[in-house]
């Protein structure tokens, strides 16, 4: 059987794609890559040849093209992981789901100010309060997660949830943002895992800088 096609963005920047990526690895499924530089010359080429929709991340497996970042986790736990990349428990499936379904549509202000920059560490930031907002939605939401599953991943066993809430650890860690003790602790979880240790190599490898996601105090 080939393997997956997992086609992704620029490590240091694509949030969407380290969330597939993140849970690939961490449940030791075999991928190749294909990385298209964002905003670059060759990228409407490599997303035309490669993408059915113009956007990362997309994971090919055959003949078939699975688009956007939740369903690519959603395809990727039944074909791979036998339903594994959600919990048991109905309850905490779908407390996982809704804040799966929140950070996909929501934290514009997030998003806006603190774009994802995995290989940046910025002291003296300071977020607006719309961003300050999110961060403390997203502070509430953690704590309920783990004191409802009793951690140490926000759903018990690490799950789409981490996946989908690691590229928010990695902008809490480049922006200095303050947390509770206990959040700080998975944050430290999220960025010592070995998968998110060799995206960060590859980031730090990358030499493409796009301006725009590169925040100036
Ligand atoms: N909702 C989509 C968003 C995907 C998305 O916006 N990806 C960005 C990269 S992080 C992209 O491909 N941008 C290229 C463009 O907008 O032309 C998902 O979850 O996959």
């Amino acid at each position: 059987m080939t393997q997956p096609v997992l086609v992704i963005g620029n490590k240091n920047y694509s949030s969407w794609s380290l969330r597939p990526w993140l849970l690939l690895k961490q449940f030791g499924i075999g991928f190749d890559e294909i990385h298209i530089p964002l905003f670059t010359d060759q990228m409407p080429q490599l997303m035309t040849e490669h993408t059915p929709c113009n956007k990362v991340p997309v994971i090919k497996d055959g003949d078939l093209a699975v688009w956007d970042s939740l369903a690519v986790c959603e395809y990727i736990n039944l074909r791979f992981l036998d339903g594994k990349g959600w919990p048991e428990d109905l309850q905490l499936i779908s407390l996982g789901r809704s804040a799966v379904a929140e950070m996909h549509s929501g934290f514009p202000d997030l998003r806006h100010e603190l774009p994802m920059n995995v290989r940046r560490s910025y002291t003296g930031f300071k977020a607006s309060e719309k961003a300050q907002q999110d961060i403390d939605r997203i502070i509430a939401l953690w704590q309920q997660l783990l004191e409802s599953s009793g951690g140490p991943w926000l759903l018990g066993d690490f799950s789409i949830a981490d996946a989908f809430y690691a590229p928010v650890a990695s902008r809490f860690n480049t922006y200095d943002i303050e947390l509770p003790e206990a959040l700080q602790r998975y944050v430290k979880q999220i960025l010592e895992l070995e998968a998110y240790q060799e995206w960060l190599a590859d980031a730090k490898a990358e030499t493409e800088v796009i301006v725009e996601e590169e925040v100036e105090l």
